[in-house]
């Protein structure tokens, strides 16, 4: 394989954009093989069970792994996938379990706002792109902004590389239903774990019989499901009912400017056990929502990262 980088003219016209290897693929074997010659095309055979086997066997063997991991992150979107890639990179002797409720990982960070593509982080959140090797561009010299061309290219790349993290395993249409607690010395609670089940399945216990969950134990957990809705907030509405804190502040109205700095100074162990990052610190502190500027996000995952790590070196 080799490396292109993208040409400094190009570059020019693209002031602060950050240059990122490219790797080319090399023309795969088998289409040499093939010599435009797909006539006589034929696959490796198979028979299916091979395939059941090779999926299922590596599956039940994460789970029986991950049972007991060393911290759980619960939503895969861009906070979660923020410090997921925060802690692997930083401590690959932990073991990373990332619960995500929906079968798409990435939450709402596909799409900058509504239905536009491009994906703004304020400044200095321009340092966790260019740690990522994502290009942005700025948009000029006064800007305090930086613009990733699509939203995607942002998600695509942080996920693509946290699941490279051999300490990292992503349990997708997967729901976190519940937590486990503990009782402590002084008559609180800690959380030990969190307790699963199929997305699906979930979202059904109204009209099925009930189907019992499954569990992970682990010692801490990083909660970034959110603000409320369907799913969000799902952690800290559970710590309201189960009286461990008393009440939620509820997000406020729109406000860019103190909304992000509130979510990433805000993010921290809110309960021993429980971490919580991302839109679903708002529903904690009643902090205004930002909208659709992303850099909070990023940024509020490589402070829960840090938290964790203060967990984990104490
Ligand atoms: O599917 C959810 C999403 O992918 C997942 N999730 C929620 N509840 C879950 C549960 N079990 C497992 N019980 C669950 N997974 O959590 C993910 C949350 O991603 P998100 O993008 O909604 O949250 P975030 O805090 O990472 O990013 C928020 C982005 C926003 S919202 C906003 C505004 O409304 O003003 N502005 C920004 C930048």
């Amino acid at each position: 394989s080799k490396t292109t980088t993208i040409p400094a003219a190009k570059m020019a016209t693209m002031p602060h954009t950050t240059s990122i290897p490219v790797t080319a693929p090399t023309k795969p074997e088998v289409i040499e093989d093939m010599a435009g010659n797909w006539a006589d095309f034929k696959f490796a055979p198979i028979r299916e069970s091979q395939v059941s086997r090779a999926m299922t066997r590596r599956y039940f063997a994460d789970l029986d792994k991950y049972a007991e991991s060393d911290i759980v992150i619960i939503g895969a979107g861009s906070c979660g996938l923020s410090t997921a890639y925060t802690l692997a990179k930083a401590r690959p002797d932990l073991k990373i379990a990332i619960i995500e409720a929906g079968v798409a990982p990435g939450g709402g960070a596909w799409l900058g706002g509504q239905l536009f593509s491009a994906m703004i982080m304020r400044k200095p959140a321009d340092a966790f792109l260019r740690e990522l090797g994502v290009p942005y561009e700025d948009d000029g010299v006064d800007a305090n902004y930086v613009v990733v061309k699509h939203a995607a290219l942002f998600t695509s790349t942080v996920l693509s590389k946290v699941l490279q993290f051999p300490n990292v395993k992503l349990f997708n249409a997967t729901a976190v239903e519940d937590l486990i607690t503990r009782k402590t010395e002084d008559g609180g609670i800690r959380i030990a774990g969190v307790v699963t089940n199929w997305t699906l399945v979930s979202m059904h216990h109204d009209d099925q019989s009930c189907m019992d969950p499954n569990t992970i134990n682990a010692p801490l957990i990083v909660s970034t499901t959110g603000h409320d809705g369907p799913f969000g907030a799902f952690s800290v509405k559970r710590l309201v009912s189960m009286n461990a804190i008393p009440a939620l502040g509820g997000m406020r109205g729109l406000d860019m400017n103190t909304a992000e700095d509130a979510i990433v100074k805000g993010t921290r162990e809110i309960t021993p056990g429980l971490i919580v990052g991302g839109m679903e610190l708002s529903e904690v502190d009643g902090a205004n929502r930002m909208g659709p500027t992303f850099g909070a996000m990023a940024l509020s995952g490589v402070k829960a990262a840090e938290e964790a790590l203060k967990v984990f070196e104490q």
